[in-house]
C-alpha cells in the first residue's frame, strides 16, 4: 500500500521550510522534498533534513523521571504531574503567586505558547513569566514598535528580495543560519541588484556580497548614523516622503549630524570610502531594503541601533513602499508567533499589552475570568532567571536550555540549582533538564499538530505525520492536567485546533489579529499572514468580542474572508496618526570596552550544522561530524602574538570566567576579535564569558560584545 506523505514544516529554524514525512518501517519518519512550499522550494539544510534522528527512543526522553535520592529516575505520569502540581502549590502558599516563574520558548507553536501564558496568569496567577525570544529578537520588536507601532519581523515576504534593488544585511549569517533563504538573494544579484554584508567576520555570507563591511563589534550604531550622515551631506533625502509620512526627523537628523564621517570611521573601522560607497549603492536604485538580525540587535543598545537603521530606511523613503523597506530576520521555527501570544512578561494575546485595561477586559472575557485577577507585567528573561533561588523559588521550563544559552551561563546554573523546585518539559535530557526536579518528555514536531508563524509573519501548519512512543504526551496535556491538580478544571484543551480556535477569539481585534485564520485555511493556502481579521478586508466588523456561554467556545466565524496581509504599511504605519517616527539616537560604547586587562573583544554566534543550545542536533551523528565541538575562530596576527598554532587549546577569559576551546585560526575575523559559537556545554561553553549587560528597553543581553584576555593552555 501506497502511504501517502504528510506536508508540513522544519521544527527547527524560522524560515519553517516545507517538507514532506512519510512513516518509515522503524516508526520514524522519511523527509522528503515538498516542492509546493514557496519560501524553500524543496530545499532543506543539513538540521533540517536529519531532524527525524531527534525523534529515536535512543536519544529522546520516553519516560517522566522525578528526582530520588540525588538522581533522576522514572515514573509514572500520575506521580511525575503530583510532583509538579505540589511543588508550584508549596511555592505559592508559602511565598506567594510571583514565586512561582515560568519560562518558554520561542520553537513552542503559538498553541503551546498561548496556552502557557494562561495557565500562568490564570492557574498560577503570576506575574512572572518570560521566554527565550528575549534573547532572540527582542531589540528589533522594541524598536519597529517605536518606529511603525507594529512588530512583525519581515513587513513584506521574502519572495520580494529578488525584486528589489539593493539589501543590506546587518549581522545576518543567513548563508549558515538560513541556507536556503540565500537563493532569494543570488537572485537579486542575478537581476542586477546589490548585496551589501555587514559583519566583523568574513562569513559564507559576507563571501556573496557585493560590499563586505567589517566593523568592531558593537559599533552598528555608530555606522547607521554615519551613512544618515551621509545621505543629507549628499542631498539624498527624500524629502517628500519625509513630509508626507514620517514624524520626528528633525531631531534625528539633527542627532545624524553629529556623526561625522571621519568619526565614524574611527569607532568603527570601516573606511569613509567605504561608507559613501554603501550610501551610493543603497540610494541609487529606486528600491531598497534593510535587514538586521542578531548581530546589531544582540547588544546593550540594540533597540536604538535597530532605529538608528530604520532612520536611514525612513529619510530615503525606504519604508512601507513596494519592494523596499526595513526587516528583521527573526531566528526560531515560533520566534514571530512566540512573541505575539502572551508568553512574553508583558503580553497578552494578539500582540496586546498587558498594561492596557481594554486589552485586559477582552483577553478576561475569552478566558471567563475577572480582569482584576490577571497580573501585571513581570520581569525580563534574564532577570527572571537571575531572580531564580531569591525571589522565584520554582520554576516551570519548556522550550528553552538557559543552562547553555544564557549569558553569564555560570551564574544561570547556579541560580537554577538554588530553586527549591523546577519542572522541565523536553524532548530530550537537555542540561538544563538534567538539573530539574521532575523531568516530563514531550512530544515532538512530527508527532503533533500545531501551527507556527514563520520570519515572514506567514501562519503555517504543522502535521502529525506520525505516533509518538508509548510514555510521551504533548505539551498541552502537561498544562491541562496540571491545570486540574490545581483547581482549573475548564479553559485548558488538549486538543490544538480547540485551542487554535480559542487563540483566534482572544488575538482579534489585536494587533497580530489571527480571527479569519482557521486550520482548514492554512492546509488550504499554504499559510495566511496576519493580521487576518475575521471580517472581509475593510469591512465591518464581525466582533468576536463576544465568547460563548462558558467562555471557551469557540463561534462560527466566517472565515476566508480576509485575504491575510503578505505587505504591512504600503498605505500608512501602525501608529495613531498613521505616520512612521524616527527616533533620536546617537552612538554609545558598548557596556564593556577591551582594556588593558582584557584587551580583546570576544563575539559570538552560530555554526550551520548546529541549532541553539545544541540540545537537539548535538543528539545528530552526521551533525556532530561536520560540527563536533566549540572553537576559538581568530586572526593570525592575534595567534602569532598568543603563540597559539591551529587548534591548540585556548583560554578565553572574561569578567565572567573562563572557557576553552581549540585555536581556530583565519584571516576572516577582525584582529581585534575572536569569535566563539554558543552550541556547546562544558568547559567551551562561551556563554560562561558573555555579559548581560541589558538594553534599557527591550531588555536584551550583550551576546554580541565583551571584553576578553587570550591565555595558552599547557596540557
Ligand atoms: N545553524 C543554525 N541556524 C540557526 C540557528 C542556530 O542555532 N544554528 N538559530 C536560529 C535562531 S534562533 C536565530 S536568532 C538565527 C540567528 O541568525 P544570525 O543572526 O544569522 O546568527 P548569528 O550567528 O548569531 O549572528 C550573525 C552574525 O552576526 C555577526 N556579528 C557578531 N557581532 C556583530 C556586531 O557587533 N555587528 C554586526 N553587524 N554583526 C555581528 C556574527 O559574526 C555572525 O556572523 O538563526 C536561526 N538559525
Ligand atoms: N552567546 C550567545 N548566546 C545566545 C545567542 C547568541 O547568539 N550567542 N543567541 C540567543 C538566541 S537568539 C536564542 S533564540 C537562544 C536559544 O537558546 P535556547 O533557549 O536554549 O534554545 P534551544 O537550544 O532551542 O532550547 C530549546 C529546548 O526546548 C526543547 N524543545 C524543543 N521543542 C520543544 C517543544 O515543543 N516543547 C518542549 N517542552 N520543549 C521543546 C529542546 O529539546 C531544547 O532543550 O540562545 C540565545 N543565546
Ligand atoms: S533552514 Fe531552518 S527551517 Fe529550513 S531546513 Fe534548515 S533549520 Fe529547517
Ligand atoms: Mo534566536
Amino acid at each position: 500500500m501506497q502511504i501517502s506523505p504528510t506536508p508540513t514544516h522544519c521544527p527547527y529554524c524560522a524560515l519553517q521550510c516545507g517538507m514532506n514525512l512519510t512513516p518509515a518501517p522503524d516508526g520514524t519518519v522519511e523527509v522528503s522534498e515538498r516542492a509546493d512550499f514557496p519560501v524553500n522550494r524543496g530545499a532543506l539544510c543539513g538540521k533540517g533534513r536529519t531532524a527525524p534522528a531527534v525523534l529515536s527512543s535512543r536519544v529522546r526522553l520516553t519516560s517522566p523521571l522525578v528526582r530520588s535520592e540525588g538522581a533522576l529516575v522514572p515514573a509514572t505520569w500520575d506521580e511525575a504531574l503530583d510532583r509538579i502540581a505540589g511543588g508550584l502549590r508549596r511555592t505559592r502558599t508559602e511565598h506567594g503567586p510571583d514565586a512561582v516563574g515560568v519560562f518558554g520558548g520561542g520553537g513552542l507553536t503559538n498553541e503551546k505558547a498561548y496556552t502557557l501564558g494562561k495557565f500562568a496568569r490564570v492557574v498560577l496567577g503570576t506575574s512572572q513569566i518570560d521566554y527565550n525570544g528575549r534573547f532572540c529578537m527582542s531589540s528589533a520588536a522594541a524598536a519597529g514598535m517605536k518606529a511603525f507601532g507594529l512588530d512583525r519581523g519581515l513587513p513584506f515576504p521574502l519572495e520580494d528580495i529578488p525584486r528589489t534593488g539593493c539589501v543590506i544585511l546587518v549581522g545576518s549569517n543567513l548563508a549558515e543560519t538560513m541556507p536556503p533563504s540565500l537563493r532569494f538573494f543570488n537572485e537579486l544579484k542575478e537581476n542586477g541588484g546589490t548585496l551589501i554584508v555587514i559583519d566583523p567576520r568574513r562569513t559564507k555570507t559576507a563571501e556573496q556580497a557585493d560590499l563586505h563591511l567589517a566593523p568592531r563589534p558593537g559599533t552598528d550604531l555608530a555606522l547607521a548614523l554615519g551613512l544618515l550622515h551621509l545621505v543629507v551631506a549628499e542631498g539624498r533625502v527624500d524629502e517628500a516622503y519625509v513630509q508626507e509620512r514620517t514624524a520626528g526627523w528633525e531631531d534625528a537628523r539633527a542627532a545624524a549630524m553629529a556623526h561625522w564621517p571621519e568619526y565614524v570611521e574611527r569607532i568603527t573601522g570601516v573606511s569613509v570610502p567605504q561608507l559613501r560607497e554603501t550610501v551610493r549603492l543603497f540610494c541609487e536604485p529606486e528600491n531598497a531594503m534593510v535587514l538586521t538580525a542578531r548581530g546589531p540587535e544582540q547588544q546593550s543598545k540594540g533597540t536604538d541601533t535597530v532605529g538608528a537603521w530604520i532612520n536611514l530606511c525612513l529619510a530615503t523613503g525606504r519604508a512601507g513602499r513596494p519592494l523596499s523597506g526595513y526587516g528583521c530576520l527573526t531566528g526560531q521555527g515560533n520566534g514571530q508567533g512566540g512573541r505575539e501570544h502572551g508568553q512574553k512578561a508583558d503580553q497578552l494575546p494578539g500582540y496586546r499589552k498587558l498594561d492596557d485595561p481594554a486589552a485586559r477586559r477582552h483577553v478576561a472575557e475569552v478566558w471567563g475570568v475577572d480582569p482584576d485577577s490577571l497580573p501585571g507585567p513581570g520581569r525580563s528573561a534574564y532577570e527572571l532567571l537571575d531572580a531564580l533561588g531569591t525571589d522565584i523559588k520554582s520554576l516551570l521550563l519548556m522550550g528553552s536550555n538557559p543552562v547553555v544559552s544564557a549569558p553569564r551561563a555560570a551564574h544561570i546554573e547556579e541560580r537554577v540549582k538554588s530553586l527549591d523546585f523546577l519542572a522541565v518539559c523536553d524532548v530530550v535530557l537537555s542540561e538544563t533538564a538534567a538539573l530539574a526536579d521532575v523531568v516530563l518528555p514531550v512530544t515532538q514536531w512530527a508527532e503533533e499538530t500545531g501551527t507556527t508563524t514563520s520570519l515572514e509573519g506567514r501562519v503555517l501548519l504543522r502535521r502529525r505525520a506520525i505516533t509518538a512512543p508509548e510514555g510521551v504526551r504533548s505539551d498541552l496535556d502537561v498544562l491541562h492536567e496540571l491545570a486540574d491538580r490545581l483547581g482549573v478544571e475548564k479553559g485548558f484543551p488538549t486538543d490544538p485546533e480547540e485551542v487554535f480556535e480559542e487563540l483566534r477569539r482572544a488575538s482579534a481585534g489585536g494587533p497580530a489579529d489571527y480571527s479569519g485564520i482557521t486550520y482548514r485555511r492554512l492546509a488550504e493556502e499554504n499559510g495566511v499572514f496576519w493580521p487576518c481579521p475575521a471580517g472581509p478586508p475593510d469591512g465591518e466588523d464581525t466582533s468576536l468580542d463576544a465568547p460563548g456561554d462558558d467562555g471557551s467556545a469557540a463561534r462560527d466565524i466566517p472565515a476566508d474572508a480576509h485575504p491575510g496581509t503578505p505587505r504591512l504599511f504600503l498605505d500608512r504605519f501602525a501608529t495613531p496618526d498613521g505616520r512612521a517616527r524616527f527616533v533620536p539616537v546617537s552612538h554609545r560604547a558598548s557596556a564593556e570596552e577591551p582594556d588593558e586587562e582584557y584587551p580583546v573583544l570576544l563575539t559570538t554566534g552560530r555554526v550551520v550544522a548546529q541549532y541553539q543550545s545544541g540540545a537537539q542536533t548535538r543528539r545528530v551523528d552526521e551533525l556532530n561530524a561536520a560540527a563536533p565541538g566549540p572553537f576559538v575562530e581568530l586572526h593570525p596576527r592575534l595567534a602569532a602574538r598568543l603563540g597559539a598554532a591551529e587548534g591548540d587549546p585556548v583560554a578565553v577569559v572574561s569578567r565572567r570566567g573562563r572557557a576553552v576551546a581549540p585555536a581556530r585560526i583565519t584571516t576572516s575575523i577582525r584582529p581585534d576579535t575572536v569569535f566563539m559559537p554558543f552550541h556547546w556545554p562544558g568547559e567551551g561553553r562561551v556563554n560562561t564569558l558573555t555579559n548581560p549587560a541589558l538594553d534599557p528597553t527591550s531588555r536584551m543581553p550583550e551576546f554580541k560584545a565583551c571584553a576578553v584576555r587570550l591565555e595558552t593552555v599547557t596540557s
